[in-house]
């Protein structure tokens, strides 16, 4: 099949996970094109069968606002006209779907029938799709689009709550590709993070504000008055400062550490014994379920579709939003004693499987082939 890609490029989850996907149908001989302004973050090296087109947003002195959807509805029509795309799968959104049906009536009057695909992920729904200024679009792109899917059932049961959709939305998991995530952890790096064989706690996200990293920061307090122990955030965002700010006045600074923003995930989750994700809302919590695949075990909260990968008790556990008392003592139940915490490890790696790449992206290839 020749599939076109249209992602946001960067570090966040739908990004990461459209990357991987188009990988992984390139990997079994389809042609895949990603559309999208900048390099996926994730897309490596070049691979036979996987194509990038940039799209170019021109600016004049009269845009305040240099219009993108404009520009990427363009190169779609003309990335599925020369490559003679067979398909074209959109994912978040904002402003995708609504381009992606912009293509498709040009294409339509040109002769030209290309079905496409809507994945919802999350926030596209949740929170800036709601806003009155986006939704009538938003629901009419969907309503528009030749199929939906949604990544977890929770995100598929906001959709219909918040928006008048007429179709069926078709529940596919997010994946994890469970072989790369299996990782022996590098000693050294180890050593330096944990010198003394502290736990090392982690967490990761783009730092926005539903995050609750400060709800992180402060299960950290409690953990460490019990249990020696180092916490790493991985990533960038505007709730960074705040954090930073908050480990200063709690006087943790010595054993916290902000990495940034990291591509090699697998490295850093090797050494990790606990994944911390406090979101005031997660639809599914990509960074979750790379964790359990790396044999890391969750605290998260039980917003969204969270309890649907992260199983209380067993990989881990959950507590509500902002009940930093909870996850904490829960957090010690798991990290206070070696057999214990093996236990976790283990079956956060085998419930991972469930979700791993060969198992999920055929899901999708169905799909596709329904409109061939
Ligand atoms: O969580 C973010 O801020 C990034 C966001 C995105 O759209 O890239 O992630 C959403 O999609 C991911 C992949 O499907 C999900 O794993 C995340 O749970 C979801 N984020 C939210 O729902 C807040």
């Amino acid at each position: 099949m020749r599939i076109g890609i249209v992602c946001y490029p960067t570090f966040g989850g739908s990004g990461v996970l459209a990357t991987e996907l188009g990988k992984a149908l390139a990997e079994k001989d389809h042609q895949v094109h990603f559309i999208t302004y900048q390099q996926p973050v994730r897309l490596g090296a070049f691979t036979p069968n996987l194509f990038y087109h940039e799209v170019q947003v021109p600016t004049y002195p009269l845009f305040d606002y240099p219009p993108y959807e404009t520009a990427l509805a363009s190169t779609m029509v003309d990335v599925i006209k020369n490559n003679n795309l067979d398909l074209l799968h959109v994912h978040y959104a904002i402003p995708h779907a609504s381009a992606a049906y912009m293509a498709k009536q040009i294409l339509k009057k040109e002769g030209k029938d290309i079905p496409v695909i809507t994945t919802l992920h999350g926030t596209d729904i949740t929170l800036v799709g709601r806003d009155k200024t986006y939704a009538p679009v938003v629901t009419f792109s969907i309503n528009e689009s030749d199929a939906i899917t949604a990544v977890s059932n929770n995100l598929r049961d906001e959709t219909f709550k918040h928006f008048k959709i007429t179709k069926e939305i078709e529940v596919i998991y997010n994946f994890v590709d469970v072989q790369r995530f299996r990782k022996k952890p590098f000693d050294a790096f180890r050593k330096v993070i944990a010198p003394n064989g502290e736990r090392i706690l982690l967490h990761a996200s783009n730092f926005r504000k539903l995050k609750r990293v400060q709800d992180v920061v402060k299960i950290f307090a409690n953990v460490i008055k019990t249990i020696p122990s180092k916490l790493l955030f991985v990533g960038d965002g505007p709730e960074r400062a705040t954090a930073e700010a908050l480990c200063r006045e709690l006087s943790l600074c010595d054993h916290i550490q902000f990495v940034g923003k990291q591509e090699q995930m697998e490295d850093i989750l090797a050494i990790a014994d606990l994944f911390l994700l406090t979101s005031e809302y997660e639809s599914f919590g990509l960074a979750a379920l790379e964790a359990m695949a790396a044999g890391v075990p969750v605290i998260s909260t039980n917003a969204g579709g969270l309890p649907e990968i992260n199983i209380e008790g067993n990989t881990g556990y959950m507590g509500n939003v902002g009940d930093v008392e909870e996850m904490s003592s829960k957090a010690l139940k798991i990290i206070s004693d070696h057999e214990t915490l093996l236990g976790f490890k283990k079956r956060a790696a085998d419930h991972a499987k469930q979700f791993d790449i060969h198992n999920i992206v055929p899901e999708y290839e169905k799909l596709y082939e329904r409109f061939l």
